[in-house]
């Protein structure tokens, strides 16, 4: 038996180019295209055939999620199709092969969050898998990579070499935003995103839901805002229902959603169908007709943020919640005579950061009322209260720079600077995205704990349903194997690419629509 052994190679990513045109020439097999690669795996060139019609997953005697189970049974429909990918060459295979399943803890009805083990264990040996996990959202990531491991040959016959995985995550938060305001994506967009998401093993959709130019979340409480701020109160909306289909979608693939309702800046399509909120700017003495950010300097203000957020809070099950709060302009605030004589009457001067934190830190006291951890972006990341919250490092330049700071305040940082894929740019962009190394800076051992994480964003400005897919895909996998992945196992893009280029022809063979890496062809063409 041959072993194969992962190079640890850190070579300069722009040779990488020479390389793709050496590849063109040899087309390899790869047994072990499991993406984003498992902390351990080692594979023989022994291998089992699969026959589809004798193929079965099933619960270990001794797991404690057992037929029933409503998260692995549905998972287990889900990967048969993901693994049999077409259903006709198989008459003449003979050979059985059963994927055991052992749960330690079945929570089979509840949701991912923050402390949810994603580690597994999967063997595949004398003519079966053995897939071991903690919790469900493990063996939901086992049954991923199990089905990346099978293969087709030429003659349409499937595959799965005897292998041995050991996998955990390295970060806790690998996420990916989608932003819904700038343009509405229909509901089977996100679905769709849910799904590749899975396949790359990513575990939290941002939900940017709202935003300045619309707001399509269809609240109980105030109707109003979406029946008024949405660009369509009744096509462009996600009603309760739709909401709860997404959130049960991403249960079911272990993703957890985080909620989005970005304050006090960014809530230009607010003011519609909540007359008071905002503040009237002015020119001079009189109202321009005009609004800014969020008034803070009235209670109504905070009175209406709590009814929100308790509807929100209850609506969306995560122990998170992102409260915005970036990039607030003070030009309006200033302008308001009311805003100005709150400012003297707290004695902030005139340091608007002030009045800004304390919006902030009044915002970040609602959410603890509701049990809830507040993550804000990073412009708001000092004051008493915002020490309690999670810090998402978005600007860019020396965002370690940032990142070292706020840990040294020892605040929890999720990192975005460095994975914003919504500019349109050459698809070779992913070997930015894969050289990303968020733990290098200075600092403690405890420092680097506080990273807890790494996101994606998909701003709208220039993405609708039509771009969404091949915008992310495959570009946000090479962000997923760096959230995933050991860096040292990781670190050569040039051993990434030949990966990558089997991984994204995996996701086109699912549906997903992932744009191309170079010339080349899939032996199964999206259609
Ligand atoms: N929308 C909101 C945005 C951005 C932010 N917040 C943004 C800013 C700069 C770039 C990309 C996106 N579009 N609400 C900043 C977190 Cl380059």
């Amino acid at each position: 038996m041959e072993e194969k052994t992962i190079s640890n190679s850190r070579r300069c990513y722009k040779q990488w180019l020479c390389f793709m045109v050496l590849f063109m020439s040899f087309s390899v097999i790869y047994v072990d295209a499991v993406w984003p690669m498992p902390q351990m795996i080692s594979s023989s060139m022994a291998r089992y055939t699969l026959n589809p019609r004798e193929f079965i997953f099933q619960y270990s005697s001794g797991s404690s999620a057992q037929p029933g189970c409503s998260l692995l049974d549905s998972a287990f429909e889900r990967y048969f199709p993901l693994i049999f990918t077409d259903y006709r060459h198989n008459e003449w295979f003979r050979f059985p092969f059963t994927v055991v399943v052992h749960v330690e803890r079945a929570e089979c009805e509840g949701y991912p969050d923050a402390d949810s083990s994603e580690s597994y264990k999967l063997s595949v040996c004398s003519g079966q898998a053995a897939l071991r996990a903690e919790t469900v959202w493990g063996a939901l990531r086992g049954l991923e990579s199990f089905s990346q491991l099978v293969y087709q040959d030429d003659f349409g016959e499937y595959f799965v070499n005897e292998t041995e995985i050991e996998d955990f995550p390295r970060f806790q938060f690998r996420g990916i935003l989608l932003d819904t305001s700038r343009h509405y994506l229909p509901l089977h967009a996100i679905l769709k995103t849910l799904d590749a998401m899975s396949y790359n093993k990513f575990n939290v959709f941002h939900w940017h839901i709202v935003d300045d130019p619309s707001f399509p979340y269809q609240s109980s409480t105030f109707p109003d805002l979406s029946s008024k701020g949405a660009f369509h109160p009744s096509t462009h909306v996600y009603t309760q229902i739709d909401v709860k289909r997404v959130i049960a979608h991403a249960r079911l693939r272990g993703i957890r959603v985080l909620a989005e309702f970005d304050s006090p800046g960014h809530t230009q399509s607010w003011g519609k169908g909540q007359p008071g909120l905002l503040t009237p700017c002015y020119k001079g003495t009189v109202p321009s007709g005009t609004f800014g950010p969020v008034n803070p300097a009235n209670s109504s203000s905070y009175k209406f943020m709590t009814h929100l957020f308790k509807e929100v809070t209850s609506v969306f099950p995560d122990s998170y919640v992102h409260l915005g709060g970036d990039e607030v302009d003070f030009t309006c605030w200033k302008s308001n005579p009311d805003v100005r004589g709150f400012m003297l009457k707290m004695g902030f001067g005139t340091d608007y950061t002030k009045l800004e934190s304390y919006y902030m830190e009044n915002m970040v006291n609602i959410t603890k009322g509701l049990n809830k951890t507040a993550i804000v972006w990073q412009d708001v990341s000092c004051g008493p209260y915002l020490s309690l919250s999670v810090v998402e490092v978005w600007k860019g330049g020396c965002y370690l720079c940032e990142v070292r700071r706020v840990t040294k305040a020892g605040l929890r940082v999720v990192l975005a600077s460095p994975w914003y894929l919504d500019q349109p740019g050459p698809t070779h962009d992913w070997a930015r995205y894969y050289t990303v190394w968020p733990l290098a800076f200075k600092g403690t051992e405890q420092q680097k704990k506080l990273v807890i994480g790494g996101e994606v964003c998909m701003w709208g400005e220039y993405v609708d349903a039509t771009n969404l897919s091949p915008r992310l895909w495959p570009r946000a996998s090479a962000a997923g194997e760096r959230l995933w992945s050991d860096e040292k196992m990781t670190s050569s893009v040039i051993d990434a690419f030949p990966r990558l280029v089997d991984f994204r022809c995996r996701l086109l063979r699912r549906g997903i629509q992932a744009e191309p890496l170079f010339v080349g062809h899939c032996r199964h063409e999206y259609q």
